[in-house]
């Protein structure tokens, strides 16, 4: 038949021209009895394990995610910074894009990877990430991008080094661990009507273990910044045995918190020694890629790797100039990529993952071992010379800390990232003219763990409501879509500025986080926001804008408050329509309402393939 030459011919074409792949991926989500930090309670497995198995596909793939809820309640998957452009009905928000997959349900989400860099998947219902629902997405740069190593050597080899390290990273999920559930943990913060900020470990791709500090080890290990907070406003009260910081009015914005009801869990602390993660690298390759990814539901950890500078290299996802640092705060839900020489003495190198917060005095901890000798200085395999002289050269003692437990810097010379003087490797400065401004207005919403975005209301996250009505993406003209301060709406192709203003009197720098493209972070300052844009506030304050060379992130954080207000600009384009959330990253503040949902691009609102039904119902075998 003459058709058959033409159909040898058009798979020849496809295979030549086109590299992109559809990667089937499935995973199946399950309670189990596991001790990751050496206490047992149940956890939810990603495939029989947490982390969940890393999804590692090429830029430009087509993604067809398989999720098989076998828990015993619903739950949906979000691929964190992955921008669904034109897959709205994938990001996996139950009320926005989906309904919730029923126990025994599964939801096929289908989108490309449009960008190269590193992501995560989770869950987004409840605090079901906090769980264990997690697992790592590294996305190749396809062939033709430009990497931003020559910043780092000109040395032809060197940048193979780099380029091979690029492309076989490291994934490091940092995620941090308590020892109730996220359900119980909700629980505790209504009985005691209190922000509870702590956790029982960090664990770094799933291990660690529980470390108890002496009062004497807590009080050298804490950094002066909070020392400071104890020795004023904090005077005459201590940390628990585990570090967390006292539940007083001046942490709880001037609540009082039940204490009678916070289980001994919670504060106490009783010490384990189960194995840490090993990070087995070989010297002869030069150079290692560490991605690292936050999946924690509270810490902002400082991360560092003793004896060996990190070159930042890409942030949530995307390249930026590189930069050599010691160390660096990586807050919820973000990602960095650092290069790493191998270039010292064989041998074990701890790697640190230290909170810095007034929250919780709690550090993680895991290994880099060199594999063999042989590194940059000509190391070799050692062993006892002929003379019987000690010639091993293996490093025997300890490695040294850059860092304190609480995340302060040993030394003046020893340097942290910050991040606002990062530059794009691909600069391509948004938009000067702006089409919508919106003021957003963080603060506590009637109890020290309720919060809100729109300065009153919280974000409704009550299960029944996502089972029962139809997503926004699906009807967003309902009820639900309605909030006229909870549900944004945007016209496609125009400049977004969102301004987020915080009047806490004491607290943490939130995490924010929008779904969909990235968003540019043009501006941050402390001081009260008292103008109607951005244009007329740069005119007052230029030194706090940067609209020349800003990052484009996924996460942006707000400044701590500390006695004053705070603000962050971010600007982004509409241009992908659906309904997508902005939130808090911090898992507590989530729940406890703080998101809005953005309709964007309400002019040009997309159709939701039938495949997915009439309401997004993840419903058995959709799409397949
Ligand atoms: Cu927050």
């Amino acid at each position: 038949m003459a058709f058959f030459p033409l159909l040898a011919i058009s798979v020849i074409l496809f295979d030549s021209w086109s590299y992109a792949a559809t990667q089937q991926f499935s995973i199946e989500l399950a309670w189990a009895t596991r001790a990751p930090d050496g206490f047992e309670r149940p956890q939810i497995l990603v495939n029989g394990q947490s982390p969940g198995p890393a999804l590692v596909i090429d830029q430009y793939d087509e993604v067809e995610f398989l999720v098989c809820n076998k828990l015993n309640e619903s739950t949906p998957v979000h691929f964190h910074g992955i921008e669904q452009l034109n897959t709205p009905w994938s990001d996996g928000v139950p009320g926005l894009s989906q309904k919730p997959i029923p126990p025994q349900g599964e939801f096929l989400y289908k989108w490309t990877a449009t960008e190269y860099g590193t992501y995560w998947y989770h869950g987004h219902y409840r605090s079901q990430l906090n769980d264990g629902l997690f697992g790592p997405i590294y996305v190749r740069p396809c062939a033709t991008q430009a990497m931003p190593f020559s910043k780092i050597s000109s040395d032809p080899g060197v940048l193979a080094s780099l380029a091979r390290a690029e492309e076989n990273p490291q994934l490091v999920t940092i995620s941090d661990w308590s020892h109730v559930t996220s359900a119980e943990y909700l629980q505790i913060e209504n009985a005691t009507n209190a922000d509870v900020y702590c956790t029982n470990s960090i664990l770094i791709n799933g291990k660690g273990r529980v470390d108890c500090l002496t009062e004497a080890q807590q009080h050298q290990a804490l950094a002066p910044p909070f020392q400071a907070l104890f020795d004023g406003p904090l005077q005459g009260t201590w940390m628990s045995e585990n570090g967390c910081s006292p539940f007083t009015p001046v942490t709880q914005a001037n609540y009082t918190a039940n204490l009678s009801a916070l289980p001994e869990i919670i504060t106490g602390c009783q010490a384990t020694n189960s194995p840490l993660q090993e990070f087995d690298v070989d010297p002869r390759d030069g150079w290692v890629s560490f991605n690292f990814i936050s999946a924690t539901a509270i810490q902002a950890p400082v991360l560092s790797i003793d004896e060996h500078p990190m070159w930042v290299y890409a942030v949530d996802g995307r390249y930026v100039v590189p930069q050599k640092v010691d160390g660096l705060q990586i807050f919820n839900g973000e990602r960095y990529s650092v290069m790493v020489q191998l270039n010292k003495r064989p041998g074990s190198y701890t790697i640190r993952a230290s909170n810095f917060g007034l929250n919780q005095l709690i550090s993680g901890f895991a290994t880099m071992k060199y594999t063999r000798g042989g590194g940059g200085r000509g190391w070799h395999n050692g062993g006892w010379g002929r003379n019987g002289q000690n010639r091993n050269p293996w490093k025997q003692t300890p490695s040294t800390p850059s860092f304190t437990y609480g995340g302060f810097p040993i030394s003046p010379n020893i340097t942290l990232l910050n991040e606002t003087l990062l530059l794009p490797f691909e600069n391509a400065p948004p938009s000067r003219r702006v089409d919508q401004t919106h003021i957003l207005r963080l603060a506590r919403a009637g109890a020290p763990w309720k919060w809100t975005l729109d300065g009153t209301t919280s974000y409704p996250m009550q299960p029944v409501e996502f089972a029962e009505n139809a997503p926004l993406l699906y009807n967003p003209t309902s009820i639900d879509a309605q909030t006229p301060n909870l549900v944004i709406r945007t016209q496609n192709n125009t400049w977004i500025d969102l301004i987020i203003v915080s009047t806490e009197p004491l607290g943490p720098p939130h995490p924010m986080h929008k779904h969909s493209n990235k968003a540019y972070v043009i501006g941050s300052g402390v001081g009260v926001w008292n103008h109607t844009t951005v244009e007329e506030a740069a005119l007052a304050q230029p030194q706090a804008f940067n609209f020349e060379t800003p990052l484009l992130r996924d996460g942006y954080i707000t400044p701590a408050a500390a006695g004053a207000p705070t603000w962050l600009a971010i600007r982004y384009h509409v241009v992908n329509p659906g309904a997508f959330m902005l939130h808090c990253h911090i898992q507590p503040h989530l729940a406890g309402g703080m998101a809005v949902a953005f309709l964007d691009g309400v002019d040009a609102w997309p159709v939701v393939p039938g495949e997915y039904g009439k309401n997004g119902g993840g419903g058995n075998g959709i799409g397949r």
